[in-house]
């Protein structure tokens, strides 16, 4: 098989390119990088030397893509299928990359800051850090309440890369910084998100290591 995903089932920037795969149906071979994992760490290294998942390797383009959303970008010119993930037209386009940037950037990280300040050792947590974070996931609350007043998907009416981004960052948002009961249309927007199968499917897929994320 040509494409091969490195990746971890918990990891929410991988759910983001799983979800893509799913939505076209895009065959792949599915790589489990084990970080703690001496040997396995050290391959992915060498694959990718900053050691951020998810990485796509395309062995008939002779091509190794890090980056969730250039690896959407990626499979949407090399390998396109039924669901169009980056419209064609322009200002679509702008606007998907623009709301893709919007929950990697003001969702997706101070979420992973959050959970990662509970792996810190004692006397090396950072709670300033946190608070900002906090405060940074109510901002984009607020801002997405008002955006997905009238809308399905986050550009629209029809699915695209933004929700791929979306669905793990406010998944995982919601756990450490639950939305407030004046978000409703935050939370039905996940609500949709959630019930997109494959999203859903990428959910399934990560409940045995559950356990692995920290309470
Ligand atoms: N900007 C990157 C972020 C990827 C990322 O943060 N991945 C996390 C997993 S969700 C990771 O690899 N963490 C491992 C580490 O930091 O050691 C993307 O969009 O792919």
């Amino acid at each position: 098989m040509s494409l091969k995903l490195y990746y971890h089932p918990l990891s929410s920037y991988c759910w983001k390119a799983l979800i893509a795969l799913y939505e076209n149906g895009t065959p792949f071979e599915p790589r489990i990088v084990d970080l703690g994992d001496e040997a396995s760490r050290a391959a992915f290294l060498a694959l990718w030397p900053m050691g951020k998942m998810p990485v796509l390797r395309d062995e008939a383009g002779g091509a190794t893509i890090p980056e969730s959303s250039i690896i959407i970008e990626y499979l949407e010119a090399r390998y396109p299928g039924p669901s169009n993930l980056v419209p064609a037209d322009p200002d679509l386009a702008r606007r998907t990359r623009l709301a893709d940037r919007f929950y990697d950037l003001y969702v997706h990280d101070p979420m992973q800051r959050i959970v990662g300040d509970r792996l810190r050792p004692v006397g090396s947590k950072d709670p300033f850090g946190v608070e900002q974070a906090r405060a940074r996931l109510r901002s984009a609350y607020d801002m997405i309440e008002t955006d997905m007043a009238d809308k399905t998907w986050a550009v629209g009416e029809t699915f695209s890369m933004a929700d791929c981004a979306a669905a793990p960052a406010l998944h995982y948002a919601n756990i450490v910084e639950p939305f407030a009961p004046t978000h409703a249309h935050v939370a039905g927007y996940l609500e949709r998100l959630t019930a997109r199968p494959s999203f859903a499917r990428a959910l399934k897929e990560a409940e045995p290591y559950k356990a692995m994320f920290p309470a």
